[in-house]
C-alpha cells in the first residue's frame, strides 16, 4: 500500500524533474552560445530544476550572464589541482595484478607515471608524414555552408515548441540567434582571431532563426515496453539497467592540424575552453553509466577530463595513440554501478608490418555490474566494453580490417568464458566506415569475403573506382606472424587446452605474455570471420522520415561512422546467411538517443556548432542485463 502510494507520488515528481532539467539544459546551451565571444566560458555544470517555459529560460539566462565569471568552472577547476599522485587510473598495475584491483593499489601509481610507462612501452618514434593520414583535400572556402538550407522538414525532429509558436521577436532575442546574426565585437587587431568569413553574407544562418536547441533536439527512443522473443517486457523480474555513451570529442590538436575542415565555425566556439564546458555539460545532462570517448587529447584528459569525470563518480582509463599524435581513447564507468575486472589497452601499430604501421588504438574493459542490495543474492555476468578509433584513411580498408581483427581478438580474449562462449559485449567507437560497408557488415554478420576487393571499398567513405591504380585485398589479409587467426582470435587462445584453464573469469587476461605465435596455423582463403554475435544499436535511418542518420559532418557531408554494437543472440533458427540477429540476447536494448539528419545539421551550421562542440554527435543507449539467482 505504502509502496504503491510512493510510486504514484514519486514517479510524476521524477518525470517533472526530468522535464525541468531538460528545459534548463537547453537554456544553459544558449547561455554558452551567448558567452562564446569571451575567450573563457564560465559557469559550473550543476543543473538546477527550473521551469521549462521560455520566460523562465530567459530569466535564467540573464541571471547566469549576470553572474559572469564569478563561478569560473568551479567543479572543474577544483579538479585541475588534484594531486596526480593519487590518480585513479592504474592500468599497468591492474595488468600486473588482475583481480587485485582495490582502492589502496590504485593510489600507488600516478597517472603520469602510468602514461610514461605506456609511452616507454610504445617505443615512440617520430613517423614520417607519409605514414600519417592522407593529405587533406584542398579547400578553397566553406562551399557547403553557402548552399541554401531548406528549413522545412528538418523541424520534424523538434520535440518542443513548433516554429510558429513564439513571436519572431522572441527568437531574435535568443542569444543563440544573436550570437550568429551579428558580426563579432570588434577587438584590437593584434588580438583579433582570424575569422575567414568576415563579410561573407551567404554564410549567415537562414533568415528565420531557430534556437539551436530547437533544431538539434534529440528524441529518446524508448523500446523498453517492446516485449522480447520470450514475451517478457523490460523490468519483468530483477534486471540490471545501465546507459552507455560513445562520443568522438574532436581532439583540439587534430582540429588545429586540419583547420581547413572547420572554416564554417566561428573561432570562439572552437576554443577548447568553450568546447570542454559544453562537452562536460553534455556528459552531465545525459549522465551515462559508461562513457567511451575517442579523440581524447592526452593533456586535456589528465588536466581536465579525468579530474572532472572523477568528481562526477567515474573511474577512467585512457590509452593514447602510439606515435606522435596526442589523442587516444578513454573508457570511464560509474564506480557505483560497476567494478573493474580488467583493462586491456590495444595498439594496432606493429613494427615491421606495413599493413599495421598506423597509430590507432583501442581499449577493452571487463566490468562487473554491481547489483543493488535490495535485489538480494543475485548475480549478473560481467560486461565487456570495447572502445576504439579506427584509421581514417578512406583508401586503406586493408589497414582498417587488420586493425579491427586485432581489436576483435582482444575482445574475444577478454570476454571469453571457460566454456568458449562470451559474456555480454558492447563494442563501440569511431570505425571510420559507413553502414552497409564491408567492414560494417563484417562486424554485424561475423563474416567477410574480402579476396580481390579494392581496399577503398572496405569502409564505403569515398568512391575511388575512377582511379587507375587500386590496391586490392589479397589473402591472407594479415601475416600469420601477427598470431591472429582468420576467425579473429589469438592463436594462443585457440590452441590452449581447456584443462589448462582455471575455472572462472579472469584467466584469459592473466596471461599478458603471449608466447611467440605459432608460425603456421590453418588460414582460410579470402574470408575472415568472428564469433561475437554483434548487432547495432542504431539502424542508420531516422524513424520519422527515413533519412540517413548522421554521426559526423566532415565538410558538410553527413555520414555515420560511429557505432554502438552489442551482443545479440542468433535467432532460434539462426542462419548466418539471413543476417538477422535478435536483440533479445543477454543484453536487451531499452532505448537510444535519436541521431539527426544531414539537413537538420545543415540548419545548425554543421558540426561543431555553438550547441554541439564536436564534429561528431554523441551516441547513447540504454541496456538491460539478466540477473540470475545463484
Ligand atoms: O573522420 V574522424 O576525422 O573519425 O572524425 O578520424 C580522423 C579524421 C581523425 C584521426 O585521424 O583525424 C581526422 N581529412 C579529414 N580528416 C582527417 C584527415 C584528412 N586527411 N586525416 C585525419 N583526419
Amino acid at each position: 500500500m505504502i509502496a504503491s502510494c510512493l510510486c504514484y507520488l514519486l514517479l510524476p515528481v521524477a518525470r517533472l524533474f526530468r522535464a525541468l532539467s531538460d528545459a534548463f539544459f537547453t537554456c544553459r546551451k544558449n547561455a554558452l552560445v551567448a558567452k562564446s565571444s569571451s575567450p573563457q566560458v564560465d559557469g559550473n555544470f550543476a543543473m538546477a530544476p527550473r521551469g521549462p517555459d521560455q520566460e523562465e529560460c530567459e530569466g535564467l539566462l540573464q541571471q547566469w550572464q549576470e553572474e559572469g565569471s564569478g563561478q569560473a568552472l568551479s567543479t572543474v577547476s577544483e579538479g585541475l589541482f588534484v594531486d596526480k599522485g593519487v590518480a585513479q587510473s592504474s592500468l599497468a598495475l591492474l595488468m600486473d595484478n588482475p583481480g587485485e584491483q582495490d582502492a589502496a593499489s590504485e593510489d600507488k601509481w600516478s597517472s603520469r607515471q602510468l602514461s610514461d610507462l605506456w609511452a616507454a612501452e610504445n617505443l615512440e618514434e617520430p613517423f614520417p608524414e607519409v605514414l600519417g593520414e592522407e593529405p587533406l583535400p584542398e579547400v578553397e572556402g566553406p562551399m557547403w555552408a553557402a548552399v541554401p538550407v531548406q528549413t522545412g522538414p528538418q523541424y520534424a525532429d523538434c520535440a518542443v515548441l513548433p516554429v510558429g509558436a513564439l513571436a519572431a521577436e522572441q527568437w531574435e532575442e535568443d542569444p543563440a540567434v544573436v550570437a550568429w546574426s551579428i558580426a563579432p565585437e570588434p577587438v584590437p587587431q593584434e588580438e583579433a582571431p582570424i575569422w575567414p568569413f568576415e563579410g561573407l553574407g551567404q554564410l549567415q544562418p537562414p533568415s528565420l532563426e531557430i534556437p539551436y536547441h530547437e533544431i538539434l533536439w534529440r528524441e529518446w527512443e524508448d523500446f523498453s515496453t517492446q516485449p522480447d522473443a520470450q514475451g517478457l517486457e523490460a523490468g519483468d523480474g530483477p534486471q540490471f539497467q545501465f546507459t552507455l555513451m560513445s562520443y568522438n570529442i574532436l581532439a583540439q590538436d587534430l582540429m588545429q592540424q586540419s583547420s581547413e575542415l572547420y572554416l564554417h565555425c566561428h573561432p570562439d566556439i572552437l576554443s577548447w575552453n568553450y568546447r570542454f564546458a559544453n562537452l562536460m555539460q553534455e556528459f552531465q545532462h545525459w549522465d551515462p553509466d559508461i562513457l567511451c570517448l575517442q579523440e581524447v587529447q592526452e593533456d586535456h584528459y589528465w588536466e581536465q577530463l579525468e579530474p572532472s569525470l572523477r568528481m562526477m563518480g567515474f573511474s577512467c582509463f585512457y590509452k593514447r595513440r602510439t606515435g606522435y599524435k596526442t589523442d587516444g581513447c578513454a573508457v570511464c564507468y560509474k564506480t557505483t554501478r560497476f567494478r573493474l575486472l580488467c583493462a586491456s589497452p590495444v595498439e594496432y601499430f606493429r613494427p615491421g608490418l606495413e599493413l599495421l604501421n598506423r597509430d590507432n588504438v583501442g581499449l577493452v574493459l571487463l566490468l562487473q555490474p554491481l547489483v543493488p542490495e535490495r535485489l538480494g543474492q543475485v548475480s549478473v555476468a560481467p560486461l565487456c566494453v570495447a572502445n576504439t578509433h579506427v584509421l581514417y584513411n578512406p583508401r586503406r580498408g586493408d589497414v582498417k580490417l587488420a586493425q579491427m581483427a586485432i581489436f576483435l581478438a582482444e575482445v574475444d580474449k577478454v570476454a571469453r568464458l571457460s566454456d568458449g562462449s562470451h559474456c555480454p559485449i558492447i563494442l563501440c567507437g569511431d570505425l571510420n566506415s559507413v553502414p552497409d560497408s564491408p567492414l560494417y557488415n563484417f562486424i554485424r554478420d561475423g563474416e567477410l569475403q574480402y579476396h580481390g576487393m579494392p581496399a577503398w571499398k572496405v569502409s564505403g567513405q569515398e568512391d575511388f573506382s575512377h582511379q587507375l591504380y587500386q590496391r586490392k585485398l589479397q589473402a591472407p589479409l594479415w601475416p600469420s606472424s601477427l598470431g591472429i587467426t582468420d576467425c579473429c582470435q589469438y592463436v594462443t587462445s585457440c590452441h590452449r587446452k581447456r584443462s589448462e584453464r582455471p575455472a572462472g573469469w579472469a584467466e584469459s587476461f592473466v596471461e599478458e605474455d603471449i608466447p611467440e605465435p605459432e608460425p603456421d596455423f590453418p588460414r582460410t582463403v579470402g574470408t575472415i570471420q568472428h564469433c561475437l554475435h554483434l548487432t547495432s544499436v542504431y539502424t542508420h535511418f531516422l524513424p520519422q522520415h527515413g533519412r540517413p542518420e548522421v554521426t559526423t559532418m566532415p565538410l558538410g557531408l553527413g555520414m555515420t561512422v560511429d557505432y554502438i554494437f552489442f551482443s545479440a543472440e542468433s535467432c532460434e533458427n539462426g542462419n548466418r546467411t539471413d543476417r538477422r540477429l535478435c536483440r533479445d540476447g543477454t543484453l536487451k536494448l531499452l532505448g537510444r538517443l535519436s541521431l539527426l539528419s544531414e539537413e537538420t545539421l545543415w540548419a545548425a551550421n554543421g558540426l561543431p556548432n555553438p550547441f554541439c562542440s564536436s564534429d561528431h554527435l554523441c551516441l547513447l543507449a540504454s541496456f538491460e542485463m539478466e540477473v540470475t539467482a545463484p
